[in-house]
């Protein structure tokens, strides 16, 4: 097993001290970075100790260590997981034949273009959450909004390593670029959607940790398949970090719904503006802020049919997630249904080349994924004996992206008029009025063990401290 040389300037597992020229190269984008880091990462916590984790093996047992860290000296690095020998390509035209070690000419600009947008999509979730610290519910939460922050840190290095060591110069000039453009700038935005919405609020946070990483979750289960291996291998190790980002969504909301109940308990009403008067967040404003981050984070799988991603897949750049469990992985001339709009916003079903629909394939994975986290936040309403249950909206709600594009429907699908939807738009998604609420209770608890009031505590600590421990040390 390859080992992590954390003597070099820039951590790595890749040798990186045998290629001069590279290492050169990437210590030039290393103050660049942290340059970015200390101005657009999270602001007034640069000196302060944080409890983090750091990559220590990219083996999954035990592959990190814990220790308090001033972000800023955060090791970030380069870790691919171990090459497998004989690895061939797992799908598509070239099926069995052996996986590249370098890029093949003919498939440079697209390949680029991949790991430019996935590289780009890290660092702009950074920014969105840079100003949360101020308003953390409890030291344990503001923790790992910082985890969460320096590791996708190290995922824009994951890109950026391979930017720089299999694209040359123009490979150099994307590195760059993915530090000028900024998330929600008018001029110069990221290049997803959902990476330039405002995250203003931890209801908001929590949302995006639950469905937005688990898009990269699945993303990068598609990218570990791709016959370049370089980015196979990189994708595999970020995946053992992702985890943790979306345990601290299912968490969050868990911890949020668990408060909820209690307050209703406490009153003996579900009634929401009584549940906002206690300073909990009601059920239906949980549900509009779902209805928007999940409809959002669906866009983010590209279009229901698309000629892209029918080619990602013949040419071997970019698999299903999880290819291994389909029996087909050719997909020549097999089709596969989809919901298809008649004019009149009605979903129609109609049989595609499976191959035209890999961007789908993915999205209903991650949506079948998305409702395991449903069924458990269900169950806590269940059994304290609330009717009210949550529920992921139509995969057809509030698109702006693949053919349910353009037109409005309710969240559970019914097609509705623009002026409906634009009279009704305040139950759907939260409206200004929620957002100013929730930013209300939004107040910052520093005091080790202590929880924001419209928060339960966690279940237990980070490796096995006790909650109340003081995770951040604030200088
Ligand atoms: N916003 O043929 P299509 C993560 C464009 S998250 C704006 O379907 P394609 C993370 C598209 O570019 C994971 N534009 O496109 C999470 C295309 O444009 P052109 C990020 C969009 O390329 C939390 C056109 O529409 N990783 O890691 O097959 C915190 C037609 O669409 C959008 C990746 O995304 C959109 N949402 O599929 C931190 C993996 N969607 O060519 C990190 C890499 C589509 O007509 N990216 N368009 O100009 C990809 O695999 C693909 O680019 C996509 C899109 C799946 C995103
Ligand atoms: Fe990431
Ligand atoms: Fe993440």
């Amino acid at each position: 097993m390859s080992t992590m040389n954390y003597q070099d300037t820039i951590p790595n597992n890749v040798d990186l001290g045998t290629d001069r020229a590279l290492q050169r190269a990437l210590e030039h984008w290393q103050p660049r970075f942290l340059e970015w880091w200390k101005t657009l990462g999270p602001e007034g916590f640069q000196a302060s100790d944080v409890y983090l984790r750091t990559a220590v093996s990219v083996d999954a047992a035990g592959w990190a260590s814990y220790g308090a860290v001033k972000m800023p000296d955060y090791r970030w690095g380069i870790f691919l997981a171990d090459r497998q020998a004989d690895r061939t390509i797992g799908f598509g035209d070239e099926m069995g034949k052996p996986v590249w070690q370098q890029v093949p000419g003919e498939h440079r600009s697209t390949l680029r273009r991949l790991i430019v947008t996935q590289g780009d999509t890290e660092p702009a979730s950074v920014e969105q959450q840079r100003l949360l610290g101020k308003t953390c519910p409890s030291l344990y939460d503001l923790r790992n909004l910082f985890q969460v922050n320096v590791e996708e840190g190290r995922h824009l290095w994951a890109m950026v390593y391979l930017l720089h060591a299999y694209f040359g110069r123009d490979g150099r000039e994307e590195a760059e670029e993915l530090l000028h453009r900024h998330s929600g700038d008018r001029d110069n935005p990221r290049i997803l959607g959902t990476f330039n919405e405002p995250i203003e609020d931890w209801l908001s946070f929590f949302m995006f940790t639950y469905f937005t990483d688990r898009d990269g979750k699945y993303q990068l289960k598609s990218l570990a398949e791709s016959a370049f291996d370089p980015l196979s291998r990189t994708c595999q190790f970020m995946l053992t970090e992702e985890a943790h980002h979306m345990f601290v969504g299912e968490t969050g909301i868990g911890r949020v719904i668990r408060r909820t109940i209690e307050v209703m308990q406490e009153l003996g009403s579900d009634d929401p503006v009584a549940v906002r008067k206690a300073g909990a967040i009601d059920l239906p404003t949980l549900q509009r802020y779902m209805n928007f981050w999940f409809s959002s984070a669906l866009d983010l799988f590209g279009a229901d049919q698309s000629s892209n991603a029918a080619s990602y897949f013949a040419t071997g750049l970019k698999g299903r997630p999880d290819e291994a469990r389909y029996a087909d992985h050719l997909e020549r001339d097999t089709t596969i249904e989809l919901d298809r709009p008649t004019a009149e916003g009605k979903p129609a079903s109609e049989a595609v080349p499976t191959r035209s629909a890999m961007n789908e394939i993915a999205r209903r994975a991650y949506m079948a994924d998305c409702e395991i986290g449903l069924k458990r936040w269900n169950r806590l309403l269940q059994k304290a004996g609330y009717d009210f249950q949550l529920k992921l909206p139509s995969a057809r709600f509030r698109r702006s992206i693949g053919s349910w594009a353009g037109f409005h429907t309710t969240p559970d699908g019914e097609p509705i008029s623009a002026d409906a939807w634009n009279a009704r738009k305040g139950e759907f998604v939260p409206s200004e009025q929620d957002k100013a609420f929730v930013r209300s209770l939004m107040v910052q608890v520093t005091e080790p063990g202590k929880m924001a009031g419209w928060i339960a505590p966690p279940d237990r600590g980070i490796n096995n401290l006790p909650v109340s421990y003081e995770y951040v040390k604030l200088a």
